[in-house]
């Protein structure tokens, strides 16, 4: 049997991810701050210092030119940049400036997201993505970033994943600000929309005012998971199925490709600008969801959601399924851009994380196999490079391919972290698979 190393293209990027505020710390001005403070957070922490990447992005940068990882995905954070309405803090704006030319200067390529599930506080009180001036504030503040930034970034993501503030905090109760109202959801998915037009317009205009002749890579990173019905005969598993694989898979972006609001969000109002306006596809793909009958909507643990019963599951309790990236390229591919893996990966709290190690390479495999058929994927950004603040479940996932050491942050890498990069190099050769995840071997190249 021939053994063949999956390889990439000369030029993919091949990167790690974080979001600011999961991984910069003291994100004083947000909501999320607040929320954390009045003890939402199960393991009762904070994010606090988080992963101190604030202070110690050089020595995390050469850590990612060491181990041979091109690119980063990272937020900038609006709390930071406008704590207070109208105020665009010169200091944090120097900071980004800083940190986005330390990668320059590596040759690891940027992607950077405008807008990553926190809003400062002064929006959050003032109503959050329901305040009928949100869009013009987010706006305003992206051009303050664009205009300081443009030059230094590769990839724009103007959302990331818009779908878990809406559900997650209108709908579940679980993230701020704690609503359950399907009038505000809708006001808010509107919005979101919105907001990523004007992120679109602001960008785009940059780009002609720096009389750069490319078109900017303008996206966002969509979360997106592999559903399936729980008894496929069963033609309520399959409506609950289709319904739920709408909302939560296809109805952003297919609103983003139409330009218009569809049922159940609206009734089908076009937004003016929407249309396209995108010029590539951002994947973040963790798992598989396979609905229980009648599917149970829990206040605020996602994985109740799902039926995991006898399957592979993560740290987080998802359904590791790596054929259901392929199905998700293959949708993903039907809006006609280049794609990106924004986010994939795995939380595994072991330091030898083999469960981490084998996960990777076989959805990296699913990744080569999408290539293989002919669907356009430039990237893959690894969620994520450091362990950071999980949200509801703070500190107590491990989602990094370094750890923190506890007490002092230093960063102990996990060897997931030297078999990424050998991928990076290399491709997947068996030798690095034989000695990183010898049981999926067969799996990739066959018995
Ligand atoms: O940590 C999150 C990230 O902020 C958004 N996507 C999923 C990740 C892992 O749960």
């Amino acid at each position: 049997m021939d053994r063949a190393p999956l390889s990439f293209p000369e030029n993919f990027i091949w990167g790690t991810a974080v979001c600011s505020h999961q991984a910069e710390g003291h994100n004083v001005h947000s909501d999320w701050w607040e929320f954390e403070h009045r003890g939402k957070i199960r393991d009762g922490s904070v994010s606090g210092p988080a992963s101190d990447m604030l202070n110690r992005y050089p020595e995390d940068f050469a850590l990612m030119e060491k181990y041979g990882y091109n690119g980063f995905r990272l937020s900038v954070e609006w709390a930071r940049i406008e704590p207070e309405q109208g105020r665009f803090d010169e200091d944090a704006l120097r900071h980004y400036e800083s940190v986005l030319k330390e990668l320059r200067k590596r040759n690891i390529k940027v992607c950077l997201t405008l807008y990553h599930w926190v809003l400062p506080k002064w929006v959050a009180d003032a109503g959050g993505w329901t305040a009928p001036g949100c869009v013009r504030w987010f706006k305003n503040y992206v051009r303050c970033v664009v205009r300081r930034l443009y030059p230094l970034v590769d990839l724009w993501c103007t959302l990331n994943e818009p779908t878990a503030p809406l559900f997650a905090g209108f709908v579940m109760g679980a993230f701020p600000p704690e609503k359950r109202s399907w009038p505000l959801a809708c006001k808010v998915y509107g919005n979101l929309l919105r907001a990523h037009v004007a992120a679109h317009s602001e960008i785009t205009l940059q780009a002609r005012a720096e009389g750069d002749p490319r078109q900017p890579l303008i996206g966002i990173a969509h979360a997106i998971c592999f559903v399936e019905p729980r008894n496929p005969h069963n033609p309520v598993d399959r409506k609950i199925h289709e319904f739920f694989d709408f909302m939560h898979n296809r109805a952003f972006v297919e609103s983003m490709q139409t330009g218009k609001i569809p049922f159940p969000f609206g009734i089908g109002e076009t937004i003016h600008g929407l249309a396209g306006s995108y010029s590539f596809m951002g994947v973040n793909y963790y798992y598989r969801m396979t609905l229980r009958v009648p599917a149970k909507i829990p206040p605020n643990d996602l994985p109740d959601f799902l039926f995991t019963e006898g399957r592979e599951v993560t740290g987080m309790g998802y359904e590791s399924y790596p054929p259901g990236f392929y199905q998700v390229f293959k949708y993903m591919s039907g809006f006609g851009v280049p794609m990106y893996v924004t986010e994939n990966g795995c939380a595994d709290a072991e330091q030898d994380d083999v469960m981490r190690r084998r996960y990777l390479v076989r959805h990296i495999a699913q990744m080569h196999r999408a290539m293989k058929d002919g669907m356009d994927i430039r990237g893959y950004f690894q969620w994520s490079y450091i362990d950071n603040f999980e949200w509801l479940y703070g500190f107590e996932k491990k989602l990094g391919l370094f750890a923190l050491e506890p007490g002092t942050l230093n960063r102990i890498p996990r060897p997931s972290a030297t078999m990424y990069g050998l991928i990076a190099r290399q491709g997947v050769t068996p030798e690095i698979v034989r000695e990183y995840a010898p049981d999926t071997e067969e799996e990739i190249w066959g018995a």
